[in-house]
């Protein structure tokens, strides 16, 4: 066999070596997950990202690895969701106030005094009536795994605690982009200011808004006892957030992988409410021992607030359809008897 043969034939051999190594190099390297969120690390939300990563690097043998990109590195709860369903970006949790625009079903969730406690919230976002909202995602490149717990959200200001509502004729209260809470904070007679939650601590630094809403754990989390004197206590609507994903990409996963998203987000859920609860529980400590000056609206004032904030009722009954929203009152009244 001659020289040149030879070479070529351990050439060929080297060629076809390397390539399949690096065939099984492929099939080792990890794939990548990027899991955006908005809160900051040390939040309950950066809690439970945290919890969804090692789920799904435990139950996938080191072949799925996410990265949990909190304080809304990868952009503000809307432009994640732009990013999922362009596919740039695999996954996320946010507000499912922010995903109206996309799903008016969402809608639902914004309904003031919706639920009366977390036992409720729990049995109709796990239920059948919350997996139908979530199944509406799909129509629009999104795949809804769980719902996380926000919570209940409280009034905070830096201009005087609210008693009653005319206290908040003049203030300048941040809220959601979404129609509901402007509405009906418009409706209570504040100014409401929608802004996304990246910019709402500078904003309220600067005196660019007077106050905002939000649970307990985010006032907490995201130091706004810093700059916010007053607490006022209405607990006026419940919050989830979502754990969502690229449908493009999602689409692309096989079964088990797909499995393991899914299981991962109900383990990191259950995770997630029962710190959120253990938190909130003595949440209003740790914000009092921070120097906020906290008051509970009268049953008499929140009965005040409701009445006024059933206007918006219609407008979402309209909106997400009214089967959907007597189906929902239904659930609820069902739940109520059975106490
Ligand atoms: O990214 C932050 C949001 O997911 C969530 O916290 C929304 O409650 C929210 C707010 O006030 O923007």
């Amino acid at each position: 066999m001659t020289f040149l043969r030879r070479t070529l034939i351990a050439a060929a051999t080297v060629a076809v070596a390397s390539a399949s190594f690096s065939a099984f190099a492929q099939d080792i390297k990890p794939r990548l997950i990027r899991f955006g969120y908005g809160l900051n690390e040390q939040s309950n939300q950066g809690r439970a990202a945290k919890v969804f990563a090692e789920q799904v690097e435990k139950a996938s043998g080191g072949k799925m690895k996410v990265r949990a990109i909190g304080a809304a590195a990868l952009g503000p709860d809307t432009q994640m969701q732009q990013a999922l369903i362009g596919g740039a970006q695999e996954m996320m949790v946010g507000s499912t106030a922010t995903l109206v625009g996309i799903t008016k079903e969402m809608a639902l969730w914004d309904t003031p005094f919706l639920f009366n406690n977390v036992k409720e919230a729990d049995a109709v976002l796990d239920g059948p009536i919350g997996q139908k909202v979530m199944d509406k995602l799909q129509d629009k490149g999104l795949v809804g795994l769980a719902y996380w717990e926000n919570g209940f959200r409280n009034l905070t200001n830096s201009k005087r605690p609210v008693t009653k509502l005319e206290d908040l004729n003049d203030v300048k209260l941040r809220v959601m982009q979404n129609n509901v809470y402007l509405d009906s904070f418009k409706l209570l007679g504040a100014n409401a200011v929608p802004m996304p939650f990246s910019e709402l601590f500078s904003a309220l630094e600067t005196k660019t808004v007077d106050g905002q809403e939000n649970p307990y754990n985010t006032i907490l989390s995201s130091k706004f006892y810093e700059v916010q004197k007053y607490l006022s206590v209405t607990n006026h609507v419940y919050s989830p957030w979502i754990v969502t994903v690229s449908k493009k990409w999602w689409d692309g996963l096989s079964k088990t992988e797909q499995k393991i998203l899914l299981d991962a987000a109900r383990v990191s859920r259950d995770f997630e409410r029962k710190d959120t609860r253990d938190e909130a529980a003595k949440a209003l400590g740790d914000l009092k021992a921070k120097g906020m000056q906290i008051n509970e609206l009268s049953v008499a004032e929140v009965n005040r607030m409701r009445d006024k904030l059933t206007h918006v009722n219609a407008g979402i009954a309209t909106n997400v359809g009214m089967d959907l929203w007597n189906d929902t009152q239904n659930e609820l009244t069902r739940l109520r008897a059975k106490k």
